[in-house]
């Protein structure tokens, strides 16, 4: 038994009948949501949170599965025994969990100064997903959690752009439980995306930037929603594309960051230095990465692209 799953099973043997809230990230996407689904099944008294909304994918995703998390703000802490947050370790990520204890937290991205504290951490910044850890961690995985939880593996791996031998097995084992094979979870993994996420991405294309810088091509581009989408789908000919989206309200703009495969640079780290830059946080993988910039997206944009110049 890894040590991973020693220590969660301590917790869970002790905490069962707790009334735990299992918390993820905002913008919640099916990763984030297909773990809090799985911890939540083997808690009898627990409930599923998210900060704010789900990603097109996530909502798309939840919906078809069942997945019907509650806000995390409109839940009183006092009437609960704790918050477990996984698949994400930024406060910035998960700002409703200002006030709470946080028992626990399971979580494949890597740690950074000002991660959110918790008696435990579980991480392990070398699975694909956060699904693939808590489908290791857990005691029994039902059916149904199995199947959340092969989607989860197939959506965070970018259909396997990432992985390691564990993330395949896993992901069998998982559809082995569930009783279904490739096509079908790739179905709910990676869902048809919208006809307003379609007309946004290629809407998009007309106003992207496009770069080359020796052997590589960088794109940015300013969209009004889903910059996680947009990225993605743009990083499958820009070997790095920076997405941002301003968000009034909170004068900040989110970036989100993909790259293809053979980009040298980690992008996690490109975006932990606009969060310095700018006061703001980032981070994430090496391939898929965001930050938060206390800047218009035009200037953090060209900041993103200056980076990863002097990196190339
Ligand atoms: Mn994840």
């Amino acid at each position: 038994m890894s040590e991973l799953r020693g220590r969660f099973l301590r917790f869970f043997y002790e905490n069962r009948e707790k009334r735990i809230v299992f918390a993820s990230h905002m913008n919640a996407d099916i990763d984030a949501l297909s773990s809090i689904y799985a911890l939540h099944s083997v808690f009898p008294n627990s409930v599923m949170a998210i900060d704010g909304k789900m990603d097109e994918p996530g909502r798309i995703f939840a919906e078809r599965a069942g997945i019907s998390p509650v806000k995390l703000s409109s839940l009183r802490n006092e009437d609960y025994d704790g918050l477990v947050v996984a698949d994400t370790s930024a406060p910035s990520m998960l700002k409703s969990a200002e006030g709470w204890r946080i028992l626990m937290i399971i979580d494949h991205h890597r740690e950074n100064e000002n991660s959110l504290k918790a008696d435990i951490v579980l991480r392990d910044s070398s699975a694909s997903a956060t699904a693939e850890m808590v489908a290791g961690l857990l005691p029994s995985v039902s059916k149904e959690a199995a199947f959340a939880l092969a989607c989860g593996i197939v959506s965070d791996s970018a259909r396997f752009k990432g992985g390691r031998t564990n993330t395949f097995k896993t992901l069998v084992s998982m559809m082995e439980i569930a009783g279904v094979d490739y096509p079908e979870v790739l179905g709910y993994g990676e869902p048809e995306p919208s006809m307003e996420l379609k007309e946004l991405v290629l809407r998009s294309l007309k106003k992207m930037r496009v770069e080359r810088h020796g052997g590589y091509m960088i794109s940015t581009v300013k969209v009004r929603d889903d910059e996680s989408f947009v990225a993605s789908a743009l990083s499958d000919f820009a070997d790095a594309a920076f997405v941002g989206r301003w968000k009034r309200s909170e004068g900040e703009t989110k970036v989100s960051a993909r790259g293809r495969k053979g980009m040298p640079v980690p992008l996690n780290e490109v975006m932990a230095q606009i969060g310095r830059e700018f006061g703001g946080a980032g981070g994430g993988h090496a391939k898929a990465a965001g930050a938060s910039a206390k800047g218009r997206p035009e200037i953090v944009l060209k900041r993103c692209v200056e980076i990863l110049k002097g990196r190339l």
